[in-house]
């Protein structure tokens, strides 16, 4: 029986320094030790950027590091390869039971309601978006979790605040439901980073493409609509105007981004609120002009919506700056370039 104990003591040793050497990225920061207890849980796992972002974690340090959870059931996706968990974000005792369950170090929240449906729904929006990031800060707080991850958006900017290069301090006057709840999220992430040194990052994310999840119940998600269509050779009705310009970003450079600022050393993350992120900036008509270079019969129309306020309520670029000399930040994928990865992705 004891010869069974250490036996099985060795090979669970052995398969973790199997699992950190089979990993592809050179790690600069962060000690072997460090990597070999690296444990985390993604809240939210099965939406746009969870996906993404878990399968990359996964790759980079293993699939049992890497526990997914989602408020719905996965569909093989991310529970055939590594953990998956049914998780209500904003279930303070559930959260807390899997963070010791699995030993978990580093947390990234991704649940959350975004702009368009939090015009229809404000107090489930405000209820999920602010109980949810309360939970895992408070967790940050007594020390169950060293790391955390909290997105927050260009929402958190309103009509006041200048439009082009936005800078990373400015007048901040959101007036959505969603931006409401991105900058009084801000606020709390740099008050429990400077009372009670919690390491928490974030990022300000623009309106993400991606093709292997669509985002759900946001302003951007035009942008993402419309190569739907364009692959059925369908014509597409945009619900903003074409002279709505937006700040944007291909999923993979998001994701890249995302690894960045959690590998950066802590002393290098200066913004505890959350950091501007640039990629690209274009509206409707570039966007399917773009669509046009490939597919020349491409049409698109407009009918505008109520999401049309929320749009022109934003800024049309982003000055990262900030993320750029802090932790080294460059976007690296143009709107044809991603027009070229999304079509050939979504005929496939
Ligand atoms: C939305 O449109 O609500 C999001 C965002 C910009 O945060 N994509």
């Amino acid at each position: 029986m004891v010869l069974l104990q250490i036996y099985e003591f060795y090979s669970h040793i052995k398969l973790e320094i199997n699992e950190y050497e089979s990993i592809d990225y050179p790690y600069i920061y962060d000690s072997k030790t460090d990597i070999l207890k690296k444990r985390i849980l993604i809240i939210g796992a099965s939406g746009q950027i969870g996906t993404e972002l878990t399968l990359c974690l996964r790759k980079k340090y293993g699939n049992s590091k890497v526990i997914a959870t989602d408020i719905r059931e996965d569909d093989g996706t991310l529970s055939t390869d590594g953990p998956f968990e049914i998780l209500d974000a904003m279930d303070y005792k559930a959260t807390e039971d899997l963070i010791i369950r699995y030993e978990i170090t580093e947390v990234y929240l991704l649940a959350a309601m975004l702009s368009a449906t939090a015009e229809k729904f404000p107090m489930r929006a405000w209820d999920l978006n602010m109980t949810s990031l309360f939970n895992v800060l408070n967790l940050g707080k007594e020390q169950k979790v060293k790391k955390i991850f909290w997105p927050s958006s260009i929402a958190v900017f309103g009509p006041t605040t200048p439009k082009q290069h936005t800078p990373q301090k400015t007048i901040m006057e959101p007036s959505t439901v969603y931006g409401i709840s991105k900058q009084t999220g801000e606020r709390w992430c740099e008050y429990y980073h400077k009372k009670y040194d919690l390491d928490v990052r974030s990022i300000r994310y623009p309106g993400l493409i991606s093709y292997k999840t669509a985002p759900g119940g946001g302003t951007t998600d035009y942008a993402v609509d419309i190569y739907h269509k364009a692959v059925k050779h369908q014509k597409y009705n945009c619900f903003l105007n074409q002279e709505t310009t937006l700040p944007m970003m291909f999923i993979d450079d998001a994701i890249r981004a995302t690894l960045s600022i959690m590998e950066a050393p802590k002393e290098a993350i200066k913004v505890r609120s959350s950091y501007n992120l640039s990629g690209l900036s274009f509206n409707p008509t570039e966007i399917a002009a773009s669509i046009q270079k490939k597919l020349p019969d491409f049409e698109i129309g407009y009918t505008p919506d109520f999401r049309q306020k929320i749009a022109d309520s934003w800024p049309q670029s982003i000055d990262d700056t900030a993320a750029q000399n802090d932790w080294a930040w460059k976007n690296e994928t143009s709107l044809d370039k991603m027009t070229s990865i999304m079509l050939e992705n979504l005929s496939s």
